[in-house]
């Protein structure tokens, strides 16, 4: 039985009872038409699952911008997570409705989410996540004729989707390298042979950064031919917001708008934030927006205090709309010690906002120091609040502005790297029988 939650809109929240032996929420989205061009050129369809975090990460970021761009090809996708990832939430809807209207003579793919069914007995001491989500992907692979896994993290869910291959004798495994997956929780001794084995036993690997791959390789010693597909971003989400009122809500005229944002864990370093940020407001007027949540939090709040300027820094948690605020801001800060990629920084980026980073991992592949901001050593404050103080002067600000959001679009452009993704689906499918798209745009 199918139990509309939401409609009214050409996409709905559906809860399907009995279905699969469970019950699964099933949320299914028209497709989007950004690269309609390219589909025209397709011939045959992919039914892909997709195993990937839930949580307000760049990689539940990646996977669910990934779905849906799969999906305005014409392929079918299956977000298998614990929750719907958040990306892939009600908000999205009424931005893909407007442009599947009217354009009935196409045939959309679909996205549809599966909740990893997990069940807990007193004699394990956490639940068994990584089995349960065996479990419920080797239901939808055969349920929904899945022809390739896209595992994003090596661990757990490259080893959930090898099992799930193992137990079917069926369908093929993409791994996406994010990061902490291979720099940190890889390298602990407990879990470096079976990253390891993850990552080569996979059909394909792809890496957010050439940092990342050629980390893999040299420090976890994985013998593996890894791609690398850098993120994408949405340029036209993610652009400068140029209204002075809107701008008003968060900051003075005359003060610089400065922005964080992470999950606050110590590799983000965001005490080095509170640090820079101290330094420019010495030299000029400034406010900071932290925008996030996690550990560190009480030791910045603290911070702040502590050094004079807890009336100009803001902690406003996590939003889904992050755009809303980096369209805004005048600089961008992410001094973390460890970064493959730094999704946030590309989106900040992409706003017209010039970014102060550190030259962690694959930083500089995406912020190039003088040029879209600056990049400086990991933990020297010192030197980020000069750069912070250079990048705020008004004539090279201006520069910075325009050269940050040029690259954003002519390097990171969805259009750009969706079909460096394709590609290594169809190089691992290239033997597969799949079935033939049913209506091929002209
Ligand atoms: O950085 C985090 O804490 C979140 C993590 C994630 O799971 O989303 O981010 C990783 O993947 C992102 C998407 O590919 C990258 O942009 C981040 O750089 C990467 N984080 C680290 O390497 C620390």
């Amino acid at each position: 039985m199918c139990h509309l939650d939401n409609v009214g809109f050409s996409g709905c929240l559906a809860r399907i009872d009995g279905f699969l032996g469970g019950t699964h929420e099933l949320l299914f989205l028209p497709g989007s038409f950004d690269l309609y061009n390219l589909r025209k050129n397709w011939v045959q369809t992919m039914n892909i699952a997709v195993l990937c975090h839930p949580s307000a990460g760049g990689s539940g970021v990646v996977a669910t911008e990934l779905a849906l761009a799969m999906v305005g090809l014409g392929h079918s996708v299956h977000m298998v997570a614990t929750q719907v990832p958040f990306r892939l939430n009600a908000m999205r809807l009424p931005r893909l409705m407007p442009e599947t209207q009217g354009s009935s003579e196409l045939q959309h793919g679909e996205v549809y989410f599966h909740q990893i069914e997990n069940a807990n007995y007193p004699l394990f001491e956490q639940p068994l996540t990584t089995l349960a989500a065996v479990n419920t992907l080797v239901e939808v692979i055969e349920e929904f004729e899945i022809d390739l896994v896209h595992a994003h993290y090596a661990i757990p869910h490259a080893t959930s989707a090898l099992q799930a291959r193992e137990m079917l004798g069926r369908t093929k495994v993409v791994t996406t390298l994010h990061g902490t997956d291979v720099t940190l929780v890889g390298l602990e001794p407990s879990f470096l042979r079976t990253t390891r084995y993850a990552i080569e036993a996979s059909d394909a690997v792809t890496a957010v950064s050439g940092y990342l791959a050629n980390h893999t390789n040299m420090v976890m010693g994985a013998k593996k031919d890894i791609n690398v597909v850098y993120n994408w971003v949405d340029v036209e989400r993610f652009s400068p917001i140029l209204e002075a009122s809107y701008r008003a809500r968060f900051a003075l005229e005359g003060e610089a708008l400065i922005v964080h944002t992470s999950n606050f864990r110590t590799v983000k370093r965001p005490l080095d934030v509170i640090h820079t940020f101290a330094g420019i407001a010495a030299k000029q007027p400034a406010r900071l927006l932290m925008v996030g949540d996690g550990p560190e939090r009480p030791r910045c709040l603290a911070l702040a205090k502590q050094l004079g300027i807890g009336q100009r820094v803001h902690f406003i948690g996590s939003l889904p709309n992050v755009e809303m605020i980096l369209g805004v801001a005048d600089l961008f800060l992410l001094p973390s010690s460890q970064e493959s990629f730094g999704l946030v920084a590309l989106e900040a980026m992409s706003c017209g906002v010039p970014v102060i980073s550190s030259d962690a991992g694959g930083l500089p592949e995406v912020n190039v120091n003088g040029e879209t901001g600056f990049t400086c050593e990991v933990g020297d404050t010192s030197a980020m609040i000069a750069a912070s103080l250079e990048a705020l002067e008004p004539g090279r600000h201006a520069l910075l502005r325009e050269a940050a959001r040029a690259r954003a679009i002519t390097h990171f452009h969805q259009d750009v790297i969706l079909p460096d993704y394709v590609r290594v689906y169809e190089n691992v499918l290239k033997d597969s029988r799949l079935r033939p798209l049913e209506v091929v745009a002209s």
